[in-house]
């Protein structure tokens, strides 16, 4: 585990490569009962450069009207899948967490998508921390403080990485500056998926 700054953990390999595979197939399975979408910007309407989509009872969507948990798919209507046992698995072993999650948002990221620098603060309790979870293709993560001019560093998240972000990291700004193309033969077709758990209420 290397500890990145107070509250921000980083566990190298928490998945080894059978474990990804067998991730991706639960995955690829997943997205056809609840296809990624593209998510847009809450006034402006201006689409994400990464497609969404949710497993577990809530899910995270912003649309033109605002960001929120919600129970069912945008699209779709249907709710969510259930979450992979696997996921559930590594919040246990390393959210350090009694609580169980109950969201976990799915990013796609094709070789041009990125994530601007954001907090996650649409969760009812900033007590509990967010796991992340990367698969396929390695990007520059960049971190923070909890404001946005606050100096930040940046690390590089390869695939099988868990990053755990509690206690006085849970509302640093983060984002993610590009992705590493080819880095990666995990996905196909070629790009990245993160996984985030929550507790959104
Ligand atoms: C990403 N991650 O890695 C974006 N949020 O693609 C996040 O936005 C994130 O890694 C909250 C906690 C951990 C994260
Ligand atoms: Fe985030």
């Amino acid at each position: 585990m290397l500890l990145l700054k107070p509250g921000l953990r980083l566990y190298k390999a928490a998945l080894d490569r059978a474990a990804q595979e067998a991730l991706r197939d639960e995955l690829r399975d997943l997205l056809r009962e609840a296809p990624l979408f593209h998510p847009t910007m809450p006034r402006s309407g201006k689409p994400f450069s990464v497609r969404m989509s949710n497993c577990g009872p809530l899910g995270w969507i912003s649309d033109i009207s605002g960001y929120r948990y919600q129970a069912h798919h945008p699209e779709t209507g249907r709710p969510w899948p259930p979450m992979p046992e696997c996921l559930r698995g590594l919040w246990r072993a390393y959210a350090g967490c009694d609580l169980a999650p109950d969201a976990c948002l799915i990013n796609f990221y094709d070789e041009q998508a990125r994530m601007g620098a954001h907090q996650d603060r649409d969760e009812a309790d900033f007590s509990a921390p967010i796991l992340s979870v990367s698969l396929g293709d390695s990007c520059r993560f960049r971190y923070g403080g909890e404001n946005r001019r606050d100096p930040s560093d940046s690390l590089r998240l390869d695939s099988g990485d868990v990053l755990v972000f509690g206690g006085p990291a849970r509302l640093m700004f983060h984002g993610v500056d590009r992705i590493l193309p080819k880095t990666s033969t995990l996905l196909d077709p070629p790009g990245r998926i993160n996984l985030t758990l929550r507790r959104a209420k």
